[in-house]
């Protein structure tokens, strides 16, 4: 029997713009066509385990005060069942279509290589259950191996290989799983996989290690024959001084020493991108640069904190410019859009989790409708089209498709013998197209 913990919460409904309710969607109209797609189809709304199911809000100044009664003392494997309760529960009244997870969120707390192996075990079965009962899909899996202390050197990055066995072990196992409940996608974030300090570290060597674990990876994808994608998730620091695949840019030339650049592509997150000292949708466009855009973790930072705060997105302009170069480069498919984000620490209601998740839906719902139109209207791309075409002909064209050395292009130059003309970068026309498109 499902034990229910949200009996006093409605179904979420869509009631329009003009709807007074506060947990009602007024944008997110799941069935609309937008540039022939429904909106549950562009945007793939995902919840995740970890910062709705699992945390209790507690920090490191002090205890949680949250109202999570699926929660115990003891993680046991009650508390594991009622915390899947809780989440499916969630999960068909707010009306997302899929979900992710990392295995120690769902599962029972182990110890040991066995214990991890069966408790995990135990509750695959019972995900796959709820999937088959409600229809709410996987939209990735991902193993945690940051959390637990053996992994405070790093997990595939350790110093110690018994430790990256161990790491390797629960790869397998949530790679498997993740195959056998229908996952579209399958996340690496290096937690710890990067240092605290140099002094201690082998930075090459630990490179190398990494290396090799995702060539493993992708070896273990191939050999079960999961179609999906495996995804890394960058991130520059926190918990550690620095993370290996601390961007987009770096994640790609690191693929590329390993020649991995055709089967792994990066799942990004707004936060882990200003961290990094990048805006959001400059990752988003060297995502689709470089051919390796997957999948979102939205949520957004703090401008006066320098961390990961995790907080919904709530900012129309630059959810409407992430998802204008999302459908420009082709909008998601195996990816989504996950809710990597968490509620405050005094938001200590259940209602609050939906009331975040629903304004995060919203928010998506306007920033798609907005970003079709700006595609539609070709105001950006038109601009961008007529500001390249010179590299379509002549020259150009000749220096692009190898035909022209550097000789021929210098002698080009002289030929004509002009001092090219600048031409206006049109950069405020530009932003106030965006901010009239912003509604
Ligand atoms: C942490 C990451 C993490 C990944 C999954 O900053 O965002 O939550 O998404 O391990
Ligand atoms: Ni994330
Ligand atoms: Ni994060």
């Amino acid at each position: 029997m499902s034990r229910t913990f949200f009996d006093h919460i409605p179904e979420i409904k869509f009631e329009g713009p003009d709807s007074t309710s506060a947990l009602a969607f007024k944008y997110y109209d799941k069935d609309k066509k937008v540039l022939g797609k429904t909106m549950a189809e562009h945007l793939r709304i995902a919840v995740c385990y970890w910062h709705s199911f699992c945390w209790d809000g507690a920090d490191v100044f002090g205890a949680g005060g949250f109202d999570r009664p699926w929660i115990k003392p003891v993680t046991d494997q009650k508390a594991a069942d009622e915390k899947l309760d809780a989440a499916f529960e969630f999960f068909q009244k707010l009306g997302n279509p899929y979900f992710c997870f990392h295995d120690v969120d769902v599962m029972a707390s182990a110890e040991t290589p066995k214990e991890h192996v069966e408790n995990f075990a135990n509750i695959v079965d019972k995900i796959e259950a709820k999937i088959a009962q409600t229809g709410v899909k996987l939209l990735w899996g991902t193993a945690n191996m940051f959390s637990h202390p053996r992994y405070m050197a790093g997990a595939a990055s350790n110093p110690n290989p018994d430790v990256t066995a161990f790491a390797a072990l629960q790869v397998q196992e949530c790679l498997a799983a993740t195959h056998r409940l229908g996952g579209a996608n399958y996340v690496l974030w290096g937690g710890r996989e990067g240092y605290d300090t140099i002094l201690n570290t082998r930075v090459g060597q630990e490179m190398e290690q990494l290396g090799r674990f995702f060539n493993m990876v992708v070896e273990y994808k191939h050999k079960i024959g999961f179609k999906g994608d495996i995804l890394i998730e960058p991130k520059p620091h926190e918990p550690t001084k620095h993370q290996y695949d601390r961007d987009v840019g770096t994640v790609y030339g690191f693929l590329k020493a390993h020649g991995l650049e055709n089967e792994v592509k990066v799942n990004i997150e707004p936060n882990h991108a200003t961290l990094a000292g990048n805006s959001f949708e400059h990752e988003i466009e060297m995502a689709n640069a470089f051919g390796i855009f997957g999948s979102i973790d939205f949520n957004r930072g703090d401008p006066q904190n320098g961390w990961d705060t995790d907080q919904f997105p709530n900012d129309l302009r630059e959810t409407t410019t992430a998802l204008y170069y999302i459908l420009k480069g082709g909008g998601f498919k195996n990816g989504g859009s996950n809710f990597d984000a968490k509620v405050r620490r005094q938001s200590i209601d259940l209602d609050d989790l939906f009331h975040g998740h629903v304004g995060g839906m919203d928010l998506l719902g306007r920033a798609l409708e907005n970003a079709a139109a700006l595609i539609e209207s070709e105001k950006l791309s038109g601009f961008v089209e007529a500001r390249y075409s010179g590299w379509k002909s002549g020259m150009g064209a000749k220096m692009m498709d190898g035909s022209a050395s550097l000789t021929d292009m210098a002698a080009h130059a002289l030929k004509e013998n002009n001092s090219p003309t600048p031409v206006s970068g049109r950069q405020e026309m530009l932003e106030n197209i965006v901010t009239d498109f912003t509604k």
